[in-house]
């Protein structure tokens, strides 16, 4: 579904706005997040911005990052609830949830995740757009507003996040186009890379020293884990696990990557990435999770060896 109008619509039609996005969020999930408020406040509307986990420390580099709550306390009235690079109502976690099951909120979706199946009369869901970011960018030039340095820098942000740096297979000609409009509107590339890639904490360096050494290799699948152990031992939280998966894809060989985290006793996160053909959104469908072809997601509760046994012979059968 593709309604760039009727949001266009929705947007010039009311007054206050919620915009949140999933829960762990990545640069794509924060930058649009961001940018989407910084748009409607400079057409004068009232927005929060909501994420469940916050702004993790490594994307603090994202204009006005710290006006995004991490609770919903300050949503009274709100006309309009906004949802970025969610696939659907569950992925801004619990709390969310239960506020807009309440009230009869008008939701849109702004997505371009292929499991997104929402049937909201306010949607737009491309699955071939580089980051969610990239369809904002079009709502932008839609609404006819320009662009600032921040929302440039938000966006273009989202871009390098979703795409590795333009190197993955939702890079298109669409995305240099837009990228480089994006600096000509201010956004600084080097800057950016630098915060993404050059400025990691030692504490992270430390938990992936440990998760590669759990590294196991089965045919063309590689598996990492990090336990709530290894958290421990080096002060580390969920969000310093970030970029796991993609040293485990980066192997030779390597065509289905699986980064395992532990959430609690028997609830592990799965991070699932593919380099070139397997559907990884496909078996983590099987699991009640999703997300895209080269990368999606689910959360198995079993003890760690039958996980992975599980998720070779799904892989292998995908394969
Ligand atoms: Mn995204």
């Amino acid at each position: 579904m593709n309604n760039l109008d009727g949001i266009v619509n929705l947007i010039e039609a009311n007054q206050s706005f919620l915009v949140v996005s999933h829960e762990s969020p990545d640069c794509d999930a924060l930058g649009s997040t961001i940018a989407m408020a910084l748009v409607l406040r400079n057409l004068g509307k009232d927005v929060i911005m909501y994420n469940r986990d916050g702004v993790p420390e490594h994307l603090r580099f994202l204009p006005e990052w710290s006006g995004v709550d991490d609770s919903l306390d300050r949503v009274a009235d709100v006309d309009v609830v906004m949802l970025l690079d969610c696939a659907d109502i569950s992925r801004p976690g619990k709390e969310f949830e239960s506020l807009i099951s309440e009230d009869g909120f008008t939701l849109a979706f702004i997505d371009h995740h292929a499991s997104n199946t929402e049937g909201s009369e306010y949607c737009i869901i491309d699955e071939n757009a580089s980051s969610t970011g990239v369809i904002l960018y079009r709502m932008i030039k839609r609404l006819g507003i320009s662009v600032s340095p921040d929302v440039a820098e938000c966006l273009f942000s989202t871009i390098v996040g979703d795409t590795g740096s333009f190197r993955y297979s939702n890079t298109s000609s669409e995305t240099f186009v837009i990228a480089a409009e994006l600096v000509d509107y201010g956004a600084d590339p080097e800057r950016i890379s630098r915060f993404i890639y050059d400025n990691e904490p030692l504490r992270k360096v430390m938990l992936r020293t440990l998760a590669m050494n759990t590294l196991e290799v089965s045919g063309k699948i590689a598996f990492l884990h990090v336990s709530s152990e290894m958290f421990e031992q080096t002060g580390t939280e969920k969000e310093h696990t970030e970029g796991l998966v993609s040293m485990a894809r980066s192997i030779e060989g390597i065509e289905v990557a699986v980064f395992l985290r532990q959430e609690s006793a028997m609830d592990w996160k799965v991070s699932l990435r593919s380099k070139q053909y397997v559907d990884v959104a496909q078996i983590a469908g099987r699991y009640g999770g999703g997300g895209h072809r080269r990368a999606a997601g689910c959360v198995i509760s079993a003890p760690l060896d039958a996980i992975k046994r599980r998720l070779r012979s799904s892989i292998e059968e995908a394969m």
